[in-house]
């Protein structure tokens, strides 16, 4: 079994995506090796890893073709991994471009793979942070997860992403006001996408204004690009923000911060492994009214 997974390691730093996508499976569905599988990742993977998160329909996946389309000219090898609880991943009939999209599937310079969301929240899917540090052996210089921001998955792909681009729409103007909160403290980038809708500038005017009052004195602003996803405009100034926000010096603080971040919620989800909600609602619909029930008393078998 150990060599097993140490061929099939070693299949995948040379860039073999049928040995990707199996150790992905075994991940995926805690296949036999899988632990051990994990146990034998190496730290050396130079990739940048890009989140594209936001509502349903905001056109994340048309950016993220168009940013394939981009990187691959520009030679780089690049990975998708796409959560979307709504519909399975298809770019094919996405733009209905049938032709230019199956180009991609057949490039050996990208690797789609897409991911049913399996949280409770509809949001990611609980292997997303072991899955991308499994596609982050292979030889990739980028890694793009898409993922549909629903409230709390905002928050936790901060934790999963180097880079994340916050995707909106013009439709989403007043949202933005109660959205704030949340997407200011994730976003490393805004994309304003469909910006050739009227209420583009508007919304372009309410997020710079909230990015500067975000940043004070001394900090840097948070970018806001206008992107037009179909027709590839702003893509090339969206990159360029994406390649800035890595050269720049704060960058290694980030990484701390996301790798203390993945460490806790891995050790959440280990430890919450042997709770369940609807057990406990069992037992504690039988003992609730005892005179003697006492809350502190009965968590604590839990506890360690
Ligand atoms: N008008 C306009 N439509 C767009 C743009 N980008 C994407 N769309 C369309 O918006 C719809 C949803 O796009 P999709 O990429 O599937 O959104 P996702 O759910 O966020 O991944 C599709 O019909 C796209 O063709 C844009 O910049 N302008
Ligand atoms: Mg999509």
């Amino acid at each position: 079994m150990q060599d097993k997974i140490i061929q099939l390691i070693s299949d995948i730093q040379e860039g073999n995506y049928k040995a990707l996508a199996r150790a992905i499976t075994i991940v995926e569905n805690n296949l036999h090796g899988y632990d051990s599988l994990l146990k034998q990742l190496n730290n050396k993977s130079k990739a940048q890893v890009v989140g594209v998160t936001g509502p349903p329909g905001a056109g994340k996946s048309t950016l993220v073709s168009s940013l394939i389309k981009h990187w691959v000219e520009e030679g780089k090898n690049i990975a998708v991994i796409a959560v979307d609880p709504s519909s399975p991943f298809n770019y094919g009939s996405l733009l209905g471009d049938r032709i230019r999209m199956s180009e991609f599937y057949n490039n050996q310079q990208v690797y789609i793979r897409s991911l049913a969301s399996r949280g409770a929240l509809g949001g990611l899917n609980p292997k997303i942070i072991e899955i991308t540090d499994v596609v982050k052996q292979a030889p990739f210089d980028i890694i793009l997860i898409e993922t549909v921001g629903v409230g709390q998955s905002e928050v936790e792909i901060a934790g999963l992403a180097d880079c994340s681009i916050v995707t909106l729409v013009p439709e989403a103007g007043d949202e933005v006001q109660t959205l704030k909160a949340g997407i200011m403290e994730i976003a490393d980038i805004f994309v304003i996408n469909k910006a050739d809708r009227d209420a583009a500038d508007a919304l372009y005017a309410s997020l710079r204004i909230m990015v500067h009052q975000k940043a004070g004195a001394d900090e840097q602003e948070t970018p806001v690009i206008k992107t037009i996803a179909t027709k590839s405009d702003g893509i090339a100034e969206l990159t360029e923000a994406i390649n800035k926000f890595f050269n720049n010096n704060h960058f290694n603080d980030k990484k701390l911060y996301l790798l203390t971040e993945k460490c806790w919620q891995l050790i959440q989800a280990n430890r919450m492994q042997d709770v369940n909600k609807t057990l406990l609602k069992d037992e504690l619909a039988a003992i609730m009214n005892n005179d003697e029930f006492n809350l502190y008393t009965y968590t604590q078998k839990y506890m360690r």
